[in-house]
């Protein structure tokens, strides 16, 4: 296990130059009004929730290629976000997915988290795919299918995964459904729909009283014709129909190319009804990089409706952040590394957006104005505030630069072997 002692060792040879960089930015920030010691404290409470599913190598289509080391267990993966959250101090939660994640002994598993200071984020139903022994298959449709048998053992699942999340402290659940068509004519929208929120419906009665359930969309894959929850208007639709409990969930991935996700932002927070965040970054469809890899000032441009709409919209609840990515061809671990980072940064970025000034040059229709604001949020390195909140914290002033040099990678395939396998995606 790493620690703090380690951490610190390495941090002072950085220290010195962190501290210049800092002090000049806290001045520059002063001068312009900025409270600085809320904006560490604001990001300091900034926590992303790590997907279990996210820490070994991901897969395409057309292959999988292992990294060594993944973390074969539940408590290997409880493991690993222990590690990103002691040198990050912005991950205290783990996200798992049922069936991949199912804990043998519950007590262990708690502990495990304590341990690490970690707790247990929003649990994910999984039917996308068969398990060993189910009685029917999802091939075509898990909440939606036309069978009722199919969706009672869907439905079923659902509240399972419910009281496993229960046992381990959870607050929420999401639910991404692969339900959709192919080909023209196979699926009737209308009665697919209906059925999804009837199913939905019943998912939500059975949750706790201060449970949340996330309604994920996506527009296409895994089919190719249609999804029965394909929009955010559908699942907000859902969450709707489900009540205060229900919330749309978006995953930054889930659109169709070139969508205005921070418009959709703020009208859900509007609405009171966004629930949570699926980070990661893409190209053409659900890529699930690494975020802010790609898009670095879309990610800035949804953070500032973000910014603007939790501190307006009272209404809406804390929001759950969540990393959802696959790793191909990064050490995943590295790749999380950079996402909290990005993320981190990018939500700095928009803290900084002068507010006032903005609301001002909208009033009078200064569209330079509004422009040169953002802008000049979006252009400030804001990575000597990340770097001091972590100094503060006991985390790591270079992330990646602890865990190269501490040698992670290497002792995790020494410990788990260069072929282990993880569950996920
Ligand atoms: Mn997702």
């Amino acid at each position: 296990m790493l620690t703090k002692e380690t951490i610190n060792l390495i941090n002072q040879s950085r220290e010195k130059q962190h501290l210049q960089e800092f002090e000049s930015l806290a001045e520059k920030l002063t001068q312009e009004g900025i409270d600085v010691k809320t904006l560490l404290g604001q990001l300091e409470k900034f926590q992303i929730a790590v997907p279990s599913w996210a820490l070994g190598a991901g897969g395409t289509r057309f292959g999988r290629f292992a990294y060594g080391g993944a973390p074969r267990t539940l408590l290997e993966k409880i493991e690993d976000v222990g590690l990103l959250h002691a040198l990050t101090k912005n991950s205290n939660a783990i996200s798992l997915h049922i069936p991949w994640d199912i804990p043998k002994d519950f007590q262990e598993i708690k502990e495990a988290a304590i341990a690490q200071q970690l707790s247990f984020d929003a649990v994910n139903s999984n039917t996308f795919q068969d398990q060993v022994n189910q009685k029917h298959s999802y091939k075509y449709g898990s909440l939606s299918h036309a069978d009722k048998a199919v969706r009672e053992q869907a439905i079923a699942h659902n509240k399972e995964v419910i009281q496993i999340g229960e046992s381990l402290g959870s607050k929420s659940i999401t639910v991404w459904l692969a339900d959709g068509s192919n080909f023209p004519g196979q699926n009737n929208f209308q009665k697919a729909l209906q059925r999804t929120q009837d199913s939905l419906q019943e998912i939500t009665k059975s949750m706790p009283k201060d449970w949340r359930l996330f309604i994920e969309y996506k527009p296409y894959e895994p089919h190719f014709y249609s999804t029965v929850i394909q929009d955010w208007g559908t699942s907000f639709l859902l969450a709707n129909a489900c009540g205060p409990q229900a919330f749309t969930l978006v995953d930054l991935g889930h659109h169709l190319p070139n969508t205005n996700i921070e418009q959709i932002v703020a009208t859900l927070l509007m609405q009171g009804k966004l629930g949570g965040f699926h980070f990661n970054d893409s190209r053409y469809g659900d890529d699930d990089l690494t975020v802010g890899s790609i898009q670095p000032y879309k990610l800035f441009l949804i953070f500032n409706e973000l910014v603007y709409g939790m501190a307006t919209n009272k209404n809406n609840p804390p929001l759950a952040w969540m990393i959802d990515a696959s790793h191909n061809t990064k050490d995943p671990l590295e790749d999380l590394l950079q996402s909290i980072d990005a993320i981190l940064e990018s939500f700095a970025k928009a803290l900084l957006v002068d507010q006032k000034a903005l609301h001002q040059a909208q009033q009078y229709s200064d569209v330079v104005m509004c422009q040169e604001l953002l802008q000049n949020a979006f252009k400030t390195d804001v990575r000597p505030l990340i770097r001091e909140m972590r100094l503060r914290k006991g985390g790591a002033l270079e992330t990646l630069q602890v865990y190269r040099e501490t040698k992670q990678r290497q002792i995790r395939i020494q410990q788990r072997g260069a072929d282990a396998l993880s569950s996920g995606l």
